[in-house]
């Protein structure tokens, strides 16, 4: 059975398995899933009812990094964690920090500054002092050199050319400042996008995100 990867194209944590796969030369399938509906079909699947989830021969998996590790060990060709145990944690290391001090925590912001709501002055602050410290310990971290874990592409740039880019625009769109701007993140975005596979992520990225909008619009 082909691996079927479940979710939408606008999502960063879908975007991230989906360049994954891509990276590795894996056949999939997309199965387009909409979250949000409170649909218990999704919650067999997804407990949470997020996605991206991955359908594979045995069943499904949620959260991403759950999958980007079965991917890993059912496919070794093409690896994106480094053989070496120290090098493999510190590329999980560096994805842990983008997700859960960068990305989870810019997302407080989101409502506000990508779905037209609003979200308060005293969120804006809290959430301000916790992304500089994530952004302090990131750079602590990440290499850039030129990926973000060192001289190979890894499954820590899968995860951060997905997650960075949201960050940088909520931060400038609330606080008008890039809180990312320590970073050389434009340049490793510039030298990531001549990828294909990152092409391709990105234009199903803009398609799908204006259906999402599109949506929402729609909603009474
Ligand atoms: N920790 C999860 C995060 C996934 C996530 O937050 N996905 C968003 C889309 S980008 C989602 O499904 N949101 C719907 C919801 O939270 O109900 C992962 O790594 O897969």
């Amino acid at each position: 059975m082909t691996l079927k990867l479940c979710g939408f194209s606008a999502s960063n944590y879908y975007n991230k398995v989906k360049l994954q796969l891509m990276e590795k030369d894996i056949p999939f399938v997309e199965e387009l899933v909409w979250t949000g509906h409170g649909d218990s079909l999704l919650v067999e699947r997804s407990p949470m009812g997020k996605v991206p989830f991955l359908d594979t021969p045995q069943g499904p998996i949620s959260e991403s990094s759950a999958c980007a590790e079965y991917i890993e060990a059912v496919y070794p060709q093409n690896p994106l964690l480094p053989a070496d145990p120290y090098a493999a944690a510190k590329v999980r290391e560096i994805i842990l920090y983008s997700e859960l001090h960068l990305e989870l925590v810019a997302r407080n912001l989101y409502p506000e500054a990508f779905f037209g709501g609003k979200v308060s002055d005293s969120l804006k602050e809290r959430t301000r002092k916790l992304l500089e410290r994530g952004v302090h310990g990131f750079a602590k971290l990440a290499r850039f050199a030129p990926f973000v874990a060192g001289p190979e592409f890894t499954l820590a740039d899968c995860a951060a050319v997905a997650h960075l880019p949201l960050v940088s625009s909520a931060s400038k769109i609330i606080y008008g400042e890039d809180l990312l701007a320590e970073l050389p993140v434009r340049e490793y975005l510039k030298m990531m996008s001549a990828r294909p596979t990152l092409q391709k992520v990105n234009a199903d990225r803009k398609s799908s995100t204006e259906q999402m909008l599109a949506m929402r619009v729609k909603k009474p």
